[in-house]
């Protein structure tokens, strides 16, 4: 009656041996320290989860500019690269894969977290309608204003240096994170890029950053070592685009054609409904050849099937991971679930972030 499950079986990912299908999400939790170096409670964090597939950091911004939220942690210092240095050293002493995602926001940001305090960047000077947290509050994302051609390889220059410095830090990879509305999204999604130039119009234009990113980044660090998230209909951070569908085709295409390792799929409204708009992800993992990872709403029931019918390779999960370090193996062992504190999710310290107990364990739980 139940489909066998191959979740527990071990994958190749480029040079790299899964031991299991599991992918731990990005996870944003802004417990960054001062110089946006990752709090050093997240060597301790992420090693309690080394036994996942593969875990990928929270989105680590790849500039001061391409911060959009406060005490997120970043890949441009020399500071950063050590803090993450020690992350990866422990995850690494103690079994685990690590990618780093490399961020830009755009125009999901705030003057006051830019240099100076000027306006964030955008493909065009529209103003997103949403929030952002900032000084300890929620606040209104500033109104953006739309780069130059001329600023435009300086954005590709900060990503293939972010990727040098995830590999200097000892990362095994980095995911480029195109999803979510954030700066490449922006770009490849009509509503929000509005450019008449080489980077506007055609779907070929508005792909164009992603891809010429993907491809300084992969040139960088090896398309084996290099993936994309990628979230085709969700509406996060006020994003939109008119026809998703043959946008996505081209993009999985040209990607493949790049050899990138894996694609990163959100399915449906990031964090929300699977089923939001139609949208067909067979699509995508037939043009795409390499890995493809699926993202939004899986449960071990639901990540079994999509093994099984061969429509994933990986399956990657968020918030069970939060409270679950031994995700993969309660779930192995049909062990229950710590539920996960959401008042502990974004910021503060030990709490909800290191504190989840393990099977067996008699340490206090969050939440
Ligand atoms: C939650 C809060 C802030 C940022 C994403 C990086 O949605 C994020 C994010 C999630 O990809």
């Amino acid at each position: 009656m139940t489909t066998p499950t191959k979740l527990f079986d071990s994958y190749k990912l480029g040079p790299l041996t899964l031991p299991n299908r599991f992918v731990m999400a990005p996870l944003t939790r802004n417990r960054a320290v001062a110089g946006m170096v990752p709090n050093p409670l997240a060597i301790e964090y992420y090693s309690q989860r080394a036994s996942a597939g593969l875990l990928v950091t929270e989105a680590s911004q790849v500039s001061q500019q391409g911060q959009g939220y406060q005490d997120t942690p970043g890949i441009y210092s020399r500071e950063q690269i050590a803090g993450w240095r020690k992350v990866t050293d422990k995850v690494h002493e103690c079994g685990g894969r690590i990618f780093l995602q490399a961020w830009h926001v755009g125009r999901i940001s705030h003057v006051d977290l830019q240099e100076n305090g000027i306006a964030p960047v955008a493909p065009s000077a529209i103003r997103a309608k949403g929030k952002t947290f900032v000084n300890n509050t929620f606040a209104d994302t500033s109104e953006p204003r739309a780069l130059t051609l001329e600023e435009i390889p300086g954005i590709i220059e900060s990503f293939r240096r972010g990727a040098a410095n995830a590999i200097a830090a000892g990362f095994d990879g980095v995911e480029i994170h195109g999803a979510n509305g954030y700066l490449l999204d922006q770009f490849a999604k009509d509503g929000t890029n509005k450019r008449t130039d080489a980077y506007g119009g055609s779907i070929e234009n508005r792909a164009k950053l992603m891809l010429e990113i993907s491809k300084v980044v992969a040139a960088e660090i090896g398309a084996e070592r290099t993936g994309i998230r990628l979230s085709p209909v969700t509406p996060s951070n006020d994003i939109s685009d008119s026809n998703p569908q043959p946008l996505f085709d081209y993009i999985a295409d040209q990607l493949n054609a790049l050899k990138l390792v894996y694609i990163h799929v959100i399915e449906g409204a990031t964090g929300g409904a699977r089923d939001i708009a139609p949208f067909d992800y067979a699509s995508l993992r037939k043009r795409f050849k390499q890995a493809y990872i699926a993202n939004n709403g899986y449960d071990f029931e639901l990540a079994t099937k999509a093994i099984a019918a061969d429509a994933a390779d990986l399956i990657c999960f968020g918030k069970p991971f939060i409270a679950n370090p031994d995700l993969v193996e309660r779930l192995k062992s049909g062990a229950p679930l710590n539920v996960p504190d959401k008042a502990t999710f974004y910021g503060g310290g030990a709490r909800g972030y290191t504190d989840y107990p393990v099977l067996g364990a008699t340490a206090d739980a969050a939440g």
